[in-house]
């Protein structure tokens, strides 16, 4: 009985210093805010058997940050639900309304890192905007899933695990926005979806900038394009975004979608060529008579892989088109929206698709 109320004060002493420490570790940990924008990731199916038959966009992010018990051994992770739409649906006012939050919150001394869930979709239109909008030297990861968390072998938690443990790494900023899918880390500007209906389905023909294994990154090369802190734009000087649209080229294309894009008042078209970007000698006239009247033209290739060589098999310096060089169509788009907030000039656009 003697040593009970020393032994009782030893316990409490014990129990603050320990409760201090957990509480001192936590604090050492890196924030990271995750921004859910719906998605698979964000799905639901009736059943575990249903890996591809699900409702996109159902689960709230307070119940997929649930969904990592190890995480808070990685960061002090919060939530905000920006969305909660399935990708395919996203438009021109969704990626201003997410980048200007995204730049806001890196503006924060107590954001370390931030991280997007996000459909599969248009993922890599959405990572390679912010990567070319966003001025901020912290990571930023965009992150999806192929598969909804309630199917068997469900992707998304580890994809997510992932983009937490890159985004609270030092070593992950300054690289432009990643996206990290099926243990890979990519460069949001070079990475697209090229498989509908694999976990393995994020693809840059240039490689991924590394890997992430149990928590721990490997990089094996860096980007050369410039983006993030790099960057001549800046979404916080940015409030609309031009009308650039998209035409596709195939054996015996009329020009019917071409002019009824130029009725719309778009101000560029990119063409998404056969081959090195080719067009058809019908659709030249029209394209040549679009650019007279003040619409930029960029050339890009339906073909996946390669680049669009200038003046290779269409004139570009005689047209005054502009070739989008390794970017594919919908990332062609994403570049000539973001440049036309700044110039119209094509000498400058046909530098900003070299540099960007
Ligand atoms: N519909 C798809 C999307 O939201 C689902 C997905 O793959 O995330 O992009």
């Amino acid at each position: 009985m003697f040593f009970a109320p020393r032994f009782r004060a030893f316990a409490a002493v014990a129990a603050l210093a320990a409760a201090s420490a957990i509480a001192q570790a936590q604090q050492a940990l890196p924030n990271v805010v995750i921004l859910a924008t719906g998605g698979t990731i964000a799905g639901a199916g009736a059943s575990a058997a249903n890996s591809a038959t699900y409702a996109a966009a159902k689960v709230p992010v307070d119940k997929l940050i649930a969904g990592l018990p190890e995480i808070s051994k990685v960061a002090n992770v919060r939530g905000e639900q920006v969305f909660q739409i399935a990708s395919e649906s996203f438009t021109n006012d969704n990626l201003l309304v997410l980048a200007k939050r995204v730049s806001a919150l890196a503006k924060q001394a107590d954001v370390d890192g931030i991280v997007i869930t996000h459909g599969t979709d248009t993922l890599e239109e959405t990572a390679y905007f912010l990567s070319l909008v966003v001025r901020t030297a912290k990571p930023i990861i965009v992150v999806g899933s192929m598969r909804p968390g309630t199917a068997l072998s469900a992707d998304g938690a580890l994809n997510l695990f992932d983009a937490v443990n890159v985004a609270a790494s030092k070593d992950a900023g300054g690289k432009g926005v990643l996206v990290t899918m099926n243990d890979e880390i990519q460069s949001g500007r070079d990475v697209s979806k090229v498989v509908n209906i694999k976990t393995e389905a994020f693809k840059s023909q240039w490689g991924p900038l590394g890997m992430i294994v149990e928590g721990r990154n490997y990089w094996f090369r860096a980007p050369v394009k410039r983006h993030t802190m790099q960057s001549e734009f800046n979404i916080d000087e940015i409030t609309a975004l031009p009308a650039v649209d998209i035409a596709y080229g195939y054996g015996s294309v009329p020009a019917t979608a071409i002019d009824a894009f130029a009725k719309s008042g778009v101000k560029a078209l990119v063409y998404a060529g056969t081959g090195n970007g080719s067009v058809a000698d019908r659709i030249v006239p029209t394209l040549q008579k679009l650019r007279a009247d003040g619409m930029q033209i960029i050339r890009s290739s339906r073909v996946s892989d390669g680049f669009v060589i200038r003046n290779a098999e269409q004139p570009d310096d005689k047209y005054d088109w502009v070739v989008a060089h390794d970017l594919k169509p919908q990332k062609a788009r994403i570049l000539a929206m973001v440049a036309l907030t700044k110039t119209n000039d094509s000498k400058q656009l046909q530098r900003i698709f070299w540099e960007y």
